[in-house]
Order: C-alpha cells, then structure tokens, then sequence
C-alpha cells in the first residue's frame, strides 16, 4: 500500500514530503517534478508569494541514476520566503518580541485552529493550514503519474468556472455523454488548460475571467470557482463494493475533498443526476469491436465503487479563497471587540493551481488502488502482473457466461 507524508510549514525552512511504497525501476527525475510544480504556481490571480518562490524539489532518498529503488522517496522544496521569516519563525526561543497575530479571518482555519490547539497565536495555525502545503502533495502526485504513465493512465484537468463565469460550450457534459466519452488520453485536456492563464478551454470564457478577477481585485474581495479532473487508461476493475473504505469512488473524494478549500466534489453526473428519470442516467452496456463499453459515462468511470474502464470524470468546487483585502467581520481575540478581519498577502483566486493539486491527488488514489490490485516490488514485476489480468480479462468473462 503506497503511502505519503507531508511536513512543513508556510513560512518554515521548506516543505518535506516522503512517499512509499512504490515500486522499483520507475524512471523519476527531478525536472518531472519541477514541471508540475511550476504549473501548480501559475493562474491569473495569484498572490505575491508566488513571485517570492519558484519551487524546485530536491530528491533526498529513492532514487539512483534516474530510477525509483523501491524505497522511501523524500523531496525536500525549500521556501524561498523563509528567509524573511527567519525570526518570526524561529524553532528556538527568541528574545525579541513578535507581534502575536489575534484577529481570525472567518472561513480559514484561523479560529478553529487556535481553539483546537490552544494557541495563543493565529500564526501558529496560518502556518500549517496555508495551502502552501499542496506543493509537496504536487511533488508526491508526480510520482504517482510518473508511475501510472508506464500503464498508459494519463490524468489532466481544467477549469470549468471562475466566479460564476461558465464557458458558452459544456466541456464537462461533453466527457459524460457527448464527444469526448471515450477520450484516450487526459492530459490533451491540460495541455490546452495550460496554454490559458486561468486554464480555462474556451478564449471568450477566458477574458471574462480576467475582467471577473480584475473587478474582485480592485473591491479587495476573492473568488472561488470549479474544476474537472479527469483520468484516462484506468482498466476495469481497481476498488471495490466490499467495504466502504476501498470503493474507490469515497477515497477520490476524501482526498480531493482534502485540498484546501475545496468543498465540494462531484464523481461523473454527481448532484444533477439526482434530479432525473433511471432511464436518462445509468450508461447503457453496448458491444464494440466485440468488447463491452457504454455509450455514456455518466457513471464518471466507477460504478459500485469499482472502476469500469471508461475515464475517471471528477468535478470539483472551491470557495473564495478567505483572505480578503476588504475583510469581513469578526472579532478581536484580546479584545473582544467586533473588528474587521486581518489582512493578509493572499491569492484572488487559486482555481487554476487547485485543479493541479487535483490531478496530483487523483493520480494518487488511482496508483494506490493500482498497487493494491498488481502489486509488484519491481516495475517489471507490476508489468506482468497487470499484462495477464488484461489479456485474461474479457476471455474469461466470456468463458464464465458460454
Ligand atoms: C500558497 C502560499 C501562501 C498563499 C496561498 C498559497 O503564501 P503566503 O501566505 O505567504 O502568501 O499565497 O495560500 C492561501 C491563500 C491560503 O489561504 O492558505 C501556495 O504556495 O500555494
């Protein structure tokens, strides 16, 4: 079972992160990683931190002559902005007094935090809290895809929403039941997401992003918007209706659930389908070139927790992010007074890096559930197992039902 660990905080020395559990003799380098790292650190909107870092992973153990051991992989990203923290963020005492930070910003973890933990600082909750921490999930993440790229799984994403601002085309239907059902490779879908600042798929959709995001930051206020997902090449069978905790449909959506901000995940269809006839939701099964498919994917590629063969289509919402340069109420901690919130350096929007975070997370729960399914202490080894469950797969079915 692969699993993985992350440590550090916003304005720490740098983020660590340890993954395990893979393989051996999966080629990893360290560009790899720095590409999605700096795709995590783009979007119109961005705060001023992401001016201050340009983060590069460092590999501290797992890997020799560009390939995994089978060992515990660490990376190591520093924070550039450390050292202007160096005081406020010491680990020893320090003599000098630092300005205790008192007033919660209402919808991040400020108040909860302090309270949970018994602070008598709101930095010491800011500091673990930040969404800085994605980063080490993004460098984790690409070693997951790197590892599910060897089975041809790709993973990509898009944004479908800034604001309320909707593209005039509807990408994400298209993946459910229209041209793109049987997409074959996901990462076509981020390779155009990227080539737009808010990594939208549509340029008259972009441009109103940019004005929408432009009005927030001049009224001092943020926004949050939707995302799509999507994982290509995942073959039938990884999770399973057994247990409420290996369906693979719950772990995708704890863990996207667990991005900052996120607070709400769709699988395929997800809420709409609530509202409509069986008739016009389940995925008919049809034959093609002797195989069985569906003619739609409403089902977002999982059905009874069990992945189908047609791609993963996860949809996911993230709220306005808390930090607002014209704060909302809420109250003084020392004094008790109603005040306005703290202000802070912040990001307007963080949609677009949040979808990043999102293929990082899914490729994840998949290579998790791959793992678990083929095992395999080499690259090789996962090979062949994979390889012989697919070429016995539909045979036997076939065999079982003559
Ligand atoms: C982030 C780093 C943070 C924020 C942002 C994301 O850095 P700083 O707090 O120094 O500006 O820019 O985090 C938040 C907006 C938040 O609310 O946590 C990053 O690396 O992505």
């Amino acid at each position: 079972m692969i699993r993985f660990l992350t440590a550090g905080e916003s304005h720490g020395k740098g983020l660590t992160a340890i993954a395990e559990g893979f393989p051996s003799n999966i080629p990893f380098d360290e560009e790899y990683v720095n590409f999605h790292l700096a795709r995590r650190q783009l979007g119109y909107g961005r705060g001023g931190r992401m001016k201050i870092e340009t983060d590069k992973a460092e590999f501290l153990s797992g890997v020799r002559f560009g390939k995994t051991l089978g060992s515990p992989v660490a990376f190591f990203i520093q924070n550039k902005d450390w050292k202007n923290w160096q005081k406020k963020m010491s680990v020893g005492e320090i003599e000098e007094e630092v300005e205790k930070v008192v007033i919660p910003r209402p919808g991040h973890a400020d108040l909860v935090g302090v309270s949970k933990y018994n602070f008598n600082d709101i930095r010491n909750s800011i500091e673990r809290s930040s969404a800085r921490e994605t980063a080490a999930r993004v460098a984790v993440g690409s070693l997951a895809r790197k590892f599910l790229e060897q089975f041809g799984i790709k993973v990509g994403s898009f944004v479908e929403n800034i604001g309320g601002v909707y593209p005039a085309n509807n990408f994400g239907s298209e993946l459910l039941e229209g041209k793109k059902v049987n997409l074959k490779d996901a990462w076509s879908l981020s390779r155009k997401a990227d080539k737009s600042v808010v990594r939208v798929l549509e340029k008259e959709q972009e441009e109103k992003i940019i004005e929408k995001i432009d009005e927030a930051k001049e009224k001092g206020d943020t926004l949050g918007g939707s995302f799509y997902v999507v994982a290509t090449g995942v073959p039938l069978g990884l999770g399973s209706f057994v247990h409420y905790d290996i369906k693979l449909s719950a772990d995708i959506a704890q863990t996207i659930m667990s991005i900052n901000a996120v607070k709400g995940v769709e699988i395929g269809g997800g809420f709409a389908l609530a509202d409509k006839f069986g008739s016009e939701v389940h995925d008919v099964i049809i034959k093609r070139k002797g195989e069985l498919t569906r003619r739609t994917n409403r089902a977002g590629g999982i059905e009874g927790g069990i992945s189908t063969g047609l791609p993963i289509v996860v949809r996911g919402a993230m709220k306005p992010i808390a930090t607002l340069m014209s704060p909302v109420e809420t109250v003084n901690l020392q004094t008790m007074g109603n005040v306005k919130a703290r202000r802070e350096r912040s990001d307007f929007t963080a949609v677009p890096a949040c979808a990043v975070i999102a293929e990082s997370m899914l490729a994840w729960v998949i290579a998790k559930y791959f793992l678990i399914k083929f095992g395999g202490d080499s690259l090789e080894e996962t090979r062949d197992n994979y390889e012989s469950y697919l070429n016995k797969l539909s045979v036997r079915l076939k065999k079982n039902f003559e």
